[in-house]
């Protein structure tokens, strides 16, 4: 029946994994359709192609939470806050990525779960305890029997990129205690159709959440949220704080209601909004792809600033190649020196006076444009001006 529910809103073409960067151009990567629906039961937004997570997740996922100074300070005000208001003898984070938060706590205070074997090393080499492993019910079984059951989970960012979410609340469920918090956070549904960033869509992300859709989800499991906060990390994200439903020592916010409320005004429980949503994206595309034409005409040399997974989709949804932009620009090692996948863009190491050879740059990290802008005031002074899609395609 989950399935007669499920109704198609958006296509974005075929699609090469996210984070798999090439040493070589290759013009025959493996691709995959990339096409979104809506669930009008659940109220879930989904992918409908479902990748294995070990051809996703391995021992080479390029991508480090530690790359940008937002997502630290993030991570770091967390911390803070997680010691004051529940003080967890033992804190697991579900996708731990290169330990970006888990260093802010003492080796004893908390244990990572990361099945990216390069990065799960990175923890486990900083002597935290780390669990090299995909986040499942034997897992979770494992865990209990070692640790017995724990007050605090997090995980930031990871579970809209598990298929099973069943098994993703069954298993966070055996090991939470009794008046246990799991507090999660991902980029926000609202804000992404507000925005129209389409490319927070991609074959790892399989879900975007709600407020509303988290909140059925949880209720199969007696969990239900208690608080939220709107983050403004990763274009718009929200921050769930979840308890046992049985749990009456907990108060619920009125954040929780509030946020659904602004949800369902919106019409995200609607399918119609998910049909303007598909305007929006094509007009998007084309007013994109004419900005970019228009200043190639002039000659103009333009490089991307971020070689995003979320770039990724827009620069196959886009066809746009390196006639158009020449190179991206990153920080991150396993990026450097390999191109775009699916695409014959090459990625340049992040040097200081980079953005010099260039007249224009399209923010792939849109959502760290603050951080950039900051980091580029030289660029911006001498003249040089950014492109963005977000929330419409324009020179900023
Ligand atoms: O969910 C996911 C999010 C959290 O991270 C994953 N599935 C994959 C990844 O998505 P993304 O690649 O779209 O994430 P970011 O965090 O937007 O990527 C930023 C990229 O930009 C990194 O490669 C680092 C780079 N960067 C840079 O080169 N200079 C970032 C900043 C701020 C900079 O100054």
């Amino acid at each position: 029946t989950i399935q007669l529910m499920n109704k198609f809103f958006l296509n974005l073409g075929k699609q090469p994994l996210a984070n798999n960067y090439q040493k070589k151009f290759l013009k025959k990567q493996v691709k995959y359709n990339l096409k979104l629906y809506f669930n009008s039961k659940t109220k879930l937004v989904s992918i409908s192609k479902r990748i294995p997570s070990e051809k996703m997740f391995n021992n080479k996922y390029p991508y480090k939470s530690s790359m940008s100074v937002t997502m630290k300070n993030s991570f770091k005000i967390l911390s803070k806050e997680i010691k004051n208001k529940f003080n967890p003898n033992l804190l697991l984070e579900i996708g731990s990525n290169d330990g970006t938060l888990i260093s802010n706590f003492k080796r004893n205070q908390v244990i990572g779960i990361e099945p990216c074997k390069n990065l799960a090393q990175i923890t486990k080499k900083m002597k935290y305890q780390t669990y090299a492993s995909y986040w499942n019910f034997n897992l979770a079984k494992k865990i209990k029997k070692k640790h017995k059951q724990l007050d605090l989970l997090y995980s930031a960012n990871t579970l809209t990129h598990i298929s099973d979410l069943s098994d993703v609340f069954k298993s966070i469920n055996h090991v939470l205690s009794k008046n246990g918090v799991l507090i999660i956070e991902d980029p926000s549904l609202l804000e992404c159709i507000k925005k129209n960033s389409y490319d927070q869509f991609y074959n790892e992300h399989i879900y975007l959440f709600s407020a509303i859709s988290v909140e059925i989800l949880l209720k199969k499991f007696d969990l239900q949220i208690f608080d939220i906060k709107n983050l403004k990390t990763h274009g718009g994200s929200l921050r769930y704080y979840i308890k046992r439903i049985s749990n009456e020592n907990i108060k619920i916010s009125k954040s929780v209601k509030k946020q659904i409320h602004k949800e369902k005004k919106f019409g995200l429980d609607k399918f119609s909004i998910y049909k303007k949503f598909t305007i929006n994206i094509k007009k998007s595309k084309s007013k994109l792809i004419k900005i970019l034409k228009r200043l190639i005409k002039q000659k103009k040399r333009i490089i991307g600033y971020g070689a995003t997974a979320k770039a990724v989709t827009i620069m196959n949804y886009c066809n746009i190649d390196s006639n158009i932009i020449r190179n991206f620009t990153d920080t991150t090692p396993d990026k450097i020196n390999n191109y775009m996948p699916g695409r014959n863009i090459k990625i340049l190491k992040y040097k200081k006076d980079i953005l010099k050879k260039y007249d224009y740059v399209f923010l792939g990290a849109w959502n760290f444009k603050d951080e950039i802008f900051k980091k580029e005031r030289e660029f911006i002074k001498n003249g040089g001006k950014f492109i963005t899609h977000v929330p419409k395609p324009k020179i900023i």
